[in-house]
């Protein structure tokens, strides 16, 4: 457990160049020792930074469209991707790279749809680094014996903060909130927003249940980021799974 920020990670991940936690804003609440953590994370974010470059040269070299996913536990990235499997199945070659802290359940669950997966267990860490990314690539490219791929999902660890900070060498973000959560995560949670080009608001066939205000959650994130993409979308009943393989197909294709 970090002692410095408490998020879960050990310290001897500052070896292997990934960040205990992303950066406190200087100048925000603290002293010394929080501008000494800053000073570390920024030279870690810039090692993030440096793979992720590289990252996307892979990607760009071997023609792949790389999607990270970024949400809170549970919010329904891995049914989602389940889902998408099944819609492109047969057109479009998927690989997926699965992040969690410790367990392969979800590569697992991909895998029975007949899709080639890794699981990249970050054992503390509450986000996936690029450097992870590029040796589960490299593994996932091992796997499949000479066939290319259309599409990486990259499921990012189940955490709506520390996964923003950290470029894994994507061409498109996708942030999911779930109905459940509520629609005040946009403001609470502004990075994720700021930092994705397509927000999916998902589990809409629990809107009944909840007191869930879908234009407000609308309009708090396009003013943090004015162009970004909203799509509303149930897994469980379908709901705007067209919407969303259209958006993909047209995103791979431009
Ligand atoms: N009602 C409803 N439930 C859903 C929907 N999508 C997912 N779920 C349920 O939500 C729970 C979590 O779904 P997952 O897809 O595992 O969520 P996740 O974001 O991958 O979870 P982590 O990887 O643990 O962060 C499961 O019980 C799903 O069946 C949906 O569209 N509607
Ligand atoms: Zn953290
Ligand atoms: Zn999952
Ligand atoms: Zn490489």
């Amino acid at each position: 457990m970090c002692d410095v920020c408490g998020c879960g990670h050990s310290h001897d991940h500052s070896h292997d160049t990934k960040s205990p936690h992303p950066p406190f804003e200087k100048g925000g609440r603290g002293g010394i020792l929080q501008n000494k953590v800053v000073d570390v994370n920024q030279s870690l974010l810039k090692a993030n930074e440096d793979a992720a470059a590289g990252n996307r040269k892979h990607f760009d070299e071997d023609g792949i469209f790389a999607i990270n996913i970024i949400s809170s536990p549970g919010s329904g990235k891995t049914t989602l991707l389940e889902k998408t499997i099944d819609a492109l199945k047969g057109e479009i070659n998927i690989g997926v790279l699965e992040g969690d802290i410790e367990t392969d359940l979800d590569a697992e669950r991909i895998r029975k749809k007949g899709v080639p997966a890794v699981q990249l267990t970050t054992g503390g860490a509450c986000h996936l680094d690029s450097i992870l990314v590029h040796k589960g690539f490299h593994s996932l490219e091992h796997s499949l014996n000479g066939k290319r791929l259309d599409i990486l999902f990259i499921e990012n660890v189940g955490n709506l903060v520390c996964p923003s900070f950290f470029d894994l060498g994507e061409h498109l973000r996708v942030v999911l909130i779930s109905v459940p959560e509520g629609h005040d995560k946009p403001l609470k949670y502004p990075k994720a927003i700021k930092t994705a080009q397509l927000l999916i608001i998902s589990k809409t066939d629990l809107v009944q249940y909840f007191d869930f205000d879908m234009q407000k959650i609308k309009k708090d994130a396009l003013s943090l980021n004015p162009s970004l993409n909203i799509l509303e979308v149930s897994s469980k009943t379908g709901e705007g799974m067209d919407e969303w393989i259209k958006f993909l197909i047209h995103r791979l294709h431009r």
